[in-house]
């Protein structure tokens, strides 16, 4: 595990020179690329976040109940020493790695706790609790912190994301939906959509008709894609003296997708490795994408310069042959005045139309973007593919042009450092992160 992050962090200091020279977001930090196995808990409140989290520690920990119960974040950790600590005591302290959570404001330190767990079968894997979503409009107010903007800095971290939905409100207030649209955007491949507390149901056409609600509400939430997520239907044996023996769903089937879940949270240390590559490759593939669109200004600034050259050294010897030509014709008076004007007419006519095409040839990092890959967004895959990626940048793109005026343009052995790790580095560490999971599987059996 250790080889990997190190070579990524190697990567990322690679990349850190040139991602600052164009403005783009800096690498990952080593902190963040070496920190343990995550799983974060998302979820309208009473989805049943808190109740899992104890589920799976198989103690107590969190508090659960119907009303509102958590209005922060709790991070728990895997320590030997049962430890509670609130959110000023673990910002201020660098050993426990989330100091950057103090850039979000008191409101959500004061929001914040940490925890400890010793459970044997979770290992090295830290759990987060988080409020829950609520309907408020303009939610961010209301909590006093960006919320948002927290759950992605988690989420950006975590290697599993359980997103719970309860029978009540199956992904309908708002800010699941911003945190779906927004927070988790590019994220999807660890997302988890858990269906809880499918034992309230009292028929199965109860829980079809929520089910539905529920894809109908996702699919509206998701940005366009081709297949809805899979999603577990399931539930927290919370409510043990009630017989299920006698309940109208059948629950062993719902018993089966929890063990299911349960089994990708034990999964989380694999992923970890799974992430930290993929999210090099996603950073690096942002960062080329960033830079190509800025260079191309370069490239289509020194084009233009070129094309007004060859304008006006046109324009220069027609001038010239004219005036030669009515120098030729100085007999004929008429002749030299008449040439005189066509002369002036015609640089005046040039004038202007260079003017107007190089007015239009001030190009948007849009424009940019499409006239640098061309060819490529020609294809209906790769375009798909490019267009997304670009969707991700864009905003740093614009943002870039307005700070700075010109940028050294990207050199040949940079592009070509950027190419070798997509190309060669990534793929090596996939396969070396595959062997080195076959080999403890093998090992554990
Ligand atoms: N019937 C049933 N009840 C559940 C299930 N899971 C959780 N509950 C109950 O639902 C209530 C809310 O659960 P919590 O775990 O507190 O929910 P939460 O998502 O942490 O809620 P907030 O912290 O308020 O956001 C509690 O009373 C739980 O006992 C389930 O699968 N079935
Ligand atoms: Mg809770």
């Amino acid at each position: 595990m250790t080889a990997i992050q190190d070579q990524a962090c190697a990567l990322y200091q690679q990349l850190e020179p040139i991602a600052k020279r164009f403005l783009f977001e800096r690498p990952p930090k080593p902190s963040e690329v070496n920190g343990r196995p995550m799983v974060l808990f998302l979820g309208n409140h009473s989805a049943g976040k808190s109740s899992f989290i104890n589920h799976l520690l198989g103690d107590s920990v969190q508090r659960t109940g119907i009303a509102p119960v958590d209005d922060g974040f709790t991070i728990i950790m895997p320590g030997n020493e049962p430890l509670n600590k609130d959110g000023a005591a673990v910002v201020t302290n660098p050993e426990l790695g989330w100091e950057e959570l103090k850039n979000f404001g008191e409101t959500l330190v004061s929001r914040l706790r940490l925890r400890t767990h010793q459970s044997r079968s979770l290992g090295d894997i830290a759990l987060i609790d988080s409020p829950g979503m609520i309907d408020a409009a303009n939610s961010s107010s209301d909590r006093g912190y960006d919320f948002p903007r927290v759950v992605r800095w988690f989420a950006v971290r975590a290697d599993v994301i359980l997103f719970l939905f309860d029978p009540d409100k199956p992904g309908t207030t708002g800010e699941t939906v911003q945190v779906l649209k927004e927070a988790l955007d590019g994220l999807d491949h660890k997302v988890l959509l858990v269906f809880n507390k499918v034992d309230r149901f009292e028929s199965m056409r109860d829980f079809a008709r929520a089910y539905g609600a529920l894809c109908w509400n996702l699919a509206r939430a998701f940005k366009p894609r081709k297949d809805l997520p899979h999603i577990y239907n399931t539930y927290l044996p919370v409510n043990e003296h009630e017989n299920m023996h006698t309940h109208p769903l059948p629950l062993e089937d719902f018993d089966m997708a929890r063990e299911e879940v349960l089994g990708e949270v034990y999964l989380a240390p694999k992923r970890r490795l799974d992430n930290v590559v993929s999210r090099l490759y996603r950073y690096t593939r942002r960062l080329r994408m960033h830079a190509t669109v800025i260079n191309q200004q370069r490239i289509d600034r020194t084009r233009r310069v070129q094309y007004y050259g060859l304008l006006g050294a046109a324009l220069l010897l027609l001038a010239g042959s004219s005036i030669y030509g009515a120098i030729q014709l100085m007999t004929e008076s008429v002749f030299f005045g008449v040439s005189v004007v066509i002369a002036v007419a015609l640089a005046a006519l040039g004038a202007l139309v260079a003017f107007y095409v190089m007015k239009k040839q001030t190009l948007s990092p849009k424009e940019l973007f499409e006239e640098a890959f061309e060819r490529p967004l020609k294809l209906d895959e790769q375009g798909a593919d490019l267009r997304a990626l670009w969707t991700s940048v864009e905003d740093q793109v614009t943002l870039a042009f307005k700070t700075a005026e010109t940028f050294k343009g990207l050199s040949r052995s940079e592009r070509r450092r950027i190419d070798k790790i997509i190309d060669v580095e990534v793929p090596r560490m996939r396969a070396e992160a595959e062997a080195s999971q076959r080999e403890r599987r093998e090992n554990a059996a």
